[in-house]
């Protein structure tokens, strides 16, 4: 068996090019067509995951301080990136774009030992994985779509077999979670982790999972700072048809879902605390933008903060401003077709 077979080129080359994505130096291809179940029967299995058992077991003893502990699945679902139809701001119907329901993947939270799910489906983005500094997040994660995917976390603290990544013939188990396996990921959160953070798939199909929606907000808090009365937590990304051939156009995201109305509706009254996360989960450029409100960053006053893939920042101000607010994308080909949600101040 040559290991030469897990070259990921080659494997999503499979079917013809239709988009390539850049990871590091190399440029992988994905079309509409690739079927990740039958691309992941060609992957051969990393030495150090064969010989893994279903579980990696964590003792009580490699967990520090609180143990904040999740039970995850990745799964398949049907997600509807526009479920009202319409983009409320125009009051326009979004027939004209065609179908926008996807065959997606999610992440969904359930109760302890796998009990109970908490959702009635998996989500777009995740569900939120909070730490405060000092505490350690247990992840359990379950694999229920038919190829490998994992998780992989941004800002915690975590030894090099917690990283949830395919490395090629070096990888660890958790860097390969086969379909119906369980890994549990240990990531700390020391002093120096506070902050808004977020995590995603990182398997050997990457980036195809990710596009398909395994992504989701971390926040690591620090101790020493009043809560704020009101959070969001907003995630930037796209659906492409490259990836979904039900769709007929790109649709840009907040939260996995496109058009006011059907983003993240943000609430608050005047003189609130408000804090809001925003993540990049996509390959793009992208600005949050508020209107009627600014904030400050490094001395500067500003209404609008431009990110990349995998930024992550926080904004937060006393709301003053009551009314029917927009946040959006400001790149104008993003803000028109989707990138845009309501923010209501009472
Ligand atoms: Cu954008």
């Amino acid at each position: 068996m040559s290991f030469e077979k897990i070259n990921r080129r080659g494997l999503l080359g499979i079917g013809g090019a239709a988009l390539l994505c850049t990871i590091g130096d190399k440029q992988y291809r994905v079309n509409a067509n690739t079927d990740i179940a039958r691309l992941s029967s060609k992957l051969s299995l990393p030495p150090k995951v064969k010989a893994a058992r279903d579980n990696s077991a964590l003792t009580k003893a490699d967990v520090s301080g609180n143990r904040n502990e999740y039970w995850i699945t990745a799964e398949p679902m049907r997600w509807n990136i526009v479920p009202k139809k319409r983009d409320q701001m125009t009051w326009s119907s979004l027939k004209n774009r065609g179908r926008t329901t996807i065959n997606a993947y999610g992440y969904r939270a359930w109760t302890p030992g796998f009990g109970k799910p908490l959702t009635r489906s998996p989500t777009v983005p995740g569900p939120l994985l909070e730490a405060t500094v000092g505490d350690s997040l247990v992840v359990n994660f379950r694999n229920l779509t038919p190829g490998p995917v994992t998780m992989h976390p941004h800002g915690a603290f975590y030894a090099n077999e917690m990283d949830g990544s395919y490395k090629g013939w070096w990888t660890d188990p958790g860097g390969f979670v086969q379909e119906g396996r369980t890994f549990t990921y240990l990531w700390e959160c020391p002093e120096g982790t506070q902050g808004t953070w977020f995590y995603h798939d990182h398997g050997p199909l990457t980036p195809l999972p990710m596009y398909k929606g395994l992504f989701g907000p971390l926040v690591i808090r620090d101790p020493d700072e009043t809560p704020p009365d009101r959070e969001y937590f907003l995630a930037f990304h796209n659906f492409s048809p490259v990836v979904f051939p039900q769709l007929r156009q790109l649709l840009w995201a907040v939260n996995g879902r496109a058009f006011t109305g059907n983003t993240t509706n943000m609430r608050a009254k005047v003189g609130d605390d408000v804090a809001i996360h925003v993540y990049g989960a996509d390959d793009d450029l992208h600005t949050f933008h508020l209107h009627g409100h600014r904030w400050e960053e490094n001395g500067v006053i500003i209404d609008n903060k431009t990110f990349g893939p995998a930024d992550a920042f926080r904004i937060r101000f006393i709301e003053d401003n009551p009314g029917r607010w927009l946040y959006h994308c400001h790149v104008l080909p993003h803000l028109h077709d989707g990138m845009i949600g309501w923010y209501l101040v009472d």
